[in-house]
């Protein structure tokens, strides 16, 4: 039987004692699932792990996302996406600086994935940590007002960054003006309720990040900067967060449906990180359920 460590008070446990690279048996699945729902964060040391394998323990989650960055996609796995500033013949071999504000992977779509999970494969020798922020928690630290002004409205969601007040477009990034452009075509921006309810742990979930979330819908501009401007607020004091800093043979996965999170960068070319990424898209009983 698998044993869990917590990594924090609020967010995040460490699973021990459990191989990833064989196929999993019902029950140490169901602890997997579990913790994930309850502590949002589940972390795995030491793991071996093929990219076979890697997709292998994703798809016991459920179908994986093939990310629309298809440049970046591992040669012959579709479902993985390399997160690294390493460079091969003078070009980045995968997404360099990836999530580098608070977000939740995907919520520019229409359905937002389940979680996504990292396998480290080289870590800098400084910085590359990742921030984890507890949404179910954050909701619950709203001030009254704040809490009941969100519940009946929606969050305006874009993947283009042309479109965000609140981010800066990495200078690590090539051509990445030309492909934000880009992005507002392919991907129009989506409207997602501000107040979502997680479809297993029953808990109220704000949803919205600075990354994504690019305004409010049917109200004036300015009112609704504000109003994320004071959700952000929240998000910025809140205890209920963790830094993992990652080993090597580390694998995490998160419950995108209730936590934002953000690469905290803090190393730079020729001090190469690298990290495999799966993302593992909701089913019709896992997607977030609407509350109004
Ligand atoms: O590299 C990281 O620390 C996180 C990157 C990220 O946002 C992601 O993989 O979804
Ligand atoms: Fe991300």
């Amino acid at each position: 039987m698998p044993s869990i460590e917590q990594l924090s008070d609020h967010i995040g446990v460490r699973i021990k004692d459990i191989d990833l690279s064989s196929p999993l048996g019902d029950s140490d699945f169901n602890f997997i699932y579990q913790s994930l729902v309850k502590h949002k964060v589940i972390a795995f040391a030491e793991q071996n792990l093929s990219p076979e394998q890697h997709v292998a323990f994703s798809q016991r989650f459920g179908n994986c996302d093939v990310h629309s960055n298809n440049q970046y996609l591992l040669d012959g796995f579709p479902e993985i996406l390399v997160l690294s500033n390493d460079l091969r013949d003078g070009k980045p071999i995968g997404v360099v600086d990836a999530g580098v504000e608070w977000h939740s992977d995907l919520s520019w779509q229409t359905d937002p994935p389940l979680g996504s999970i990292l396998h480290c494969l080289k870590t800098p020798s400084t910085g590359g940590n990742t921030g984890f922020i507890n949404m179910a928690a954050v909701y619950r630290e709203l001030p009254d007002h704040l809490r009941n002004s969100v519940k009946t409205l929606e969050g305006v969601h874009c993947v283009s960054k042309l479109l965000n007040r609140r981010v800066t477009i990495s200078e690590n990034r090539v051509n990445a003006r030309e492909f934000y452009a880009e992005q507002i075509e392919k991907h129009p921006p989506v409207r997602h309720p501000l107040v979502y309810r997680h479809p297993e742990s029953n808990e109220m979930i704000l949803f919205a990040s600075p990354r994504f979330t690019i305004g409010i819908a049917d109200i004036p501009e300015d009112e609704g900067q504000s109003i994320l401007d004071d959700l952000f607020d929240v998000l910025e004091q809140t205890n209920a967060r963790l830094e993992y800093q990652w080993a090597k043979g580390d694998v995490v996965m998160w419950d995108n449906r209730s936590v934002l999170h953000c690469a905290m960068g803090g190393y730079s070319y020729p001090d190469i990180r690298l990290i495999n990424r799966t993302t593992v898209l909701c089913g019709e009983t896992t997607r977030l359920q609407r509350v109004v």
